[in-house]
């Protein structure tokens, strides 16, 4: 037993002094399986995301604004697509991690499973739930697993488009007629609460938060981010003249920060349960898009057999296939 001690100690002190792990280092089974919960419920979040958004990409209100979302929605793809990558790195397979999203065991990120109404959803969307992303993700550019943190330093930097994206939508619509701004405000409205479920339980209902934050692998507490980005958010609201669905929010000059109201988190539990607006509906989508992609990853698996066996032939070495 005193080396698997010796070996724990010596990995606390190592990501203590800052340093990354690589996946060929020696690391706890815990910090391992913790990592492959977060990243992948993290990939997860990302293709189940492009779904709400996705469905206004052909009602787009001008071909600029479709270009945009739709570049967006593509975005989305690939941060799933890097975090995929940096999950299997700690010696579980994308394969086993989608079957495990279809199969309704593993976890995805609660606010999609709201309904995208209206145009101004996007614009809600953009604005409240990548600015919340950003908040949460700018932290993990500095976790203690190097290729989860590379990976969050691009998406990071697509995220801040995205917010901006969706805070110009916002813009738009809050300066336009009657209606529009009626609409943009229907859309802050339905998207503040579940914005700020996103950061997770309080600190004092969060199971893995202590063990994470010894690892490094989280650098600040879920209620921490969540004022942070409330003290953000609020005045983007005033300043394009829209109004926070929260008659307890208040400026604390003692504290420093906004005070805010109760969240209901009996919402959240039921949302993150299965039992939000659209949970079936989402995961039925992603069923549908995978049996309809098996001949996609049957063709490339053909294509790249047929490359592995004509190497040596070329004089090449020949290549294992990744299937
Ligand atoms: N929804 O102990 P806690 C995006 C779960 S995608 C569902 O605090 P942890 C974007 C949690 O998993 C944004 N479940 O957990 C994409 C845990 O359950 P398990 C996604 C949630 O891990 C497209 C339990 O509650 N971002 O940006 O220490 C378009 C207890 O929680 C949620 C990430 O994934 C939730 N909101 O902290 C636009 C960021 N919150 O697993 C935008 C990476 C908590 O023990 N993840 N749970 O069964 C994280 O930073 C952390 O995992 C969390 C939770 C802060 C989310």
């Amino acid at each position: 037993m005193a080396p698997t001690v010796d070996l724990e100690a010596r990995f606390l002190a190592y990501v203590a002094a800052e340093n990354k792990v690589e996946p060929k280092h020696w690391m706890p089974d815990a910090y391992r399986k913790t990592l492959v919960r977060q990243i992948s419920q993290h990939a997860h979040s990302e293709v189940v995301g492009m779904l709400p958004e996705a469905n206004w990409i052909t009602r787009a209100p001008s071909l600029r604004a479709k270009l945009i979302l739709l570049a967006k929605v593509q975005d989305e793809g690939g941060h799933g697509l890097y975090l995929y990558s940096a999950a299997e790195t700690l010696g579980t397979s994308r394969d086993q991690m989608i079957d495990d999203l279809l199969a309704g065991k593993a976890k995805y990120s609660s606010i999609f499973n709201y309904p995208t109404l209206t145009w101004a959803d996007m614009g809600a969307v953009g604005w409240l739930v990548d600015g919340a992303a950003i908040q949460n993700q700018v932290m993990l550019c500095r976790t203690s697993y190097g290729p989860y943190s590379r990976a969050m330093v691009r998406i990071c930097k697509e995220e801040s488009f995205h917010q901006r994206q969706g805070y110009e939508i916002m813009m738009h619509l809050a300066r336009g007629t009657q209606e529009q701004k009626a609409m943009a405000q229907d859309a802050l409205n339905r998207w503040w609460w579940p914005s700020l479920m996103m950061f997770g339980p309080s600190d004092d209902q969060s199971p893995n938060s202590a063990q994470s934050m010894a690892w490094r692998i989280k650098r600040k507490s879920n209620d921490d981010l969540r004022q942070e980005f409330i003290d953000k958010t609020v005045p983007q609201a005033e300043f394009i003249g829209l109004s926070i669905p929260d008659p307890d929010l208040k400026w604390n000059e003692e504290r420093g920060h906004y005070d805010f109201g109760a969240i209901d988190w009996s919402e959240f539990f039921a949302v993150v349960a299965g039992n939000g607006p659209c949970n079936t509906e989402r995961l039925e989508a992603r069923r549908k898009a995978h049996a309809e992609g098996a001949w996609v990853r049957e063709a490339a698996s053909a294509y790249a057999a047929k490359q592995s066996a004509r190497r040596p032939a070329a004089g090449l070495p020949a290549k294992p296939h990744a299937a």
